[in-house]
């Protein structure tokens, strides 16, 4: 199934995957007010497809994103800034953060402002070697957001994401890989092929177990030891009972791959 939910987002299911792509090359994928609604109504689509286990954001052309489209901030009409997060940025973050399929980044060229927090906001990020990572809201005077400051020092410890925030730099594919950022770096005509190939392995898995680690992972980051492992055991003692998991014990046993079905 393929879908245009507006012009600069599409949505494409097939064999299991949902790719959305931010596709609006001409100004490198600039977000503008109707496609940050796009692309929450992109994920929840998603989010309510049974048939789709993994999602896959990218974007058209040269640029995964270049973050808000400041020509659009030149409008005397547009919201104020903290309107504009609240409004439009956060439930993306949100959006992302709550899909119970796990999003894998395909970063296949610059990802600037919150084009590089939506980055950030995905569960896995496969870079092209062509890709850059650029915070870009100092020289505007602004903070990094729509998760950036929550998002960033996890994944890269605080003090890089200090120096990323704070002196704007560029942060190449291949310094991305060293830090663990991405996970691989590929050329740029490979990168659809392997962000499909990750996506496939996340699509066979047992999408309730897959959901739950995504789930559990980002809430160990806001809690203590005692309860993360509450919410284990919790999460252990419903998967258990599932027929996924007598599935792969099955597959153990008998030599064989396991088929999950997300019983
Ligand atoms: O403001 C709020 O609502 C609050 C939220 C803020 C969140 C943010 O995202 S703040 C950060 C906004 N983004 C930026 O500051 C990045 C601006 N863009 C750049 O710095 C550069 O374009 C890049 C480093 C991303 C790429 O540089 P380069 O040399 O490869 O491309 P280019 O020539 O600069 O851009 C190509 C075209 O895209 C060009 O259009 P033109 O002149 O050919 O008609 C350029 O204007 C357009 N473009 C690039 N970024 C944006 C953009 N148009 C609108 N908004 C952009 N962000």
């Amino acid at each position: 199934m393929s879908s245009a939910i507006e012009p600069a987002i599409r949505l494409e299911v097939a064999d299991a995957i949902a790719t959305i792509t931010l596709d609006r090359p001409e100004a490198l994928n600039a977000l503008t007010i109707p496609m940050k609604r796009q692309l929450v109504a992109a994920f929840e689509t998603a989010r309510i497809d049974r048939t789709v286990r993994a999602v896959i954001l990218t974007g058209a052309g040269r640029a995964f994103c270049a973050g808000q489209d400041l020509r659009e901030r030149l409008d005397p009409a547009a919201p104020s800034l903290g309107e504009e997060l609240r409004d439009h940025y956060n439930p993306i973050i949100r959006a992302m953060r709550a899909l119970p399929q796990p999003i894998i980044g395909a970063i296949n060229g610059v990802a600037a402002g919150a084009g590089a927090s939506l980055a950030f906001a995905c569960d896995l990020r496969i870079a092209a070697d062509t890709a850059s990572f650029v915070l870009a809201f100092g020289r505007l005077g602004l903070v990094p957001d729509s998760g950036a400051t929550w998002t960033l020092p996890r994944l890269v410890g605080p003090a890089k994401a200090a120096e990323l925030a704070l002196l704007d730099e560029p942060l190449s594919a291949a310094e991305a890989l060293r830090l663990g950022l991405v996970t691989s770096v590929v050329t740029a005509d490979a990168l659809p092929g392997e962000a499909r190939a990750v996506a496939n392995r996340l699509a066979t898995a047992a999408p309730a177990a897959v959901a739950e680690t995504k789930r559990l992972m980002a809430a160990g980051q806001a809690s203590d030891l005692e309860t993360a492992l509450a919410a284990e055991a919790e999460a252990q003692d419903r998967l258990g009972r599932s027929t996924d998991h007598d599935e792969g014990l099955a597959a153990f046993v008998e030599k064989r791959p396991p088929r999950f079905t997300g019983g």
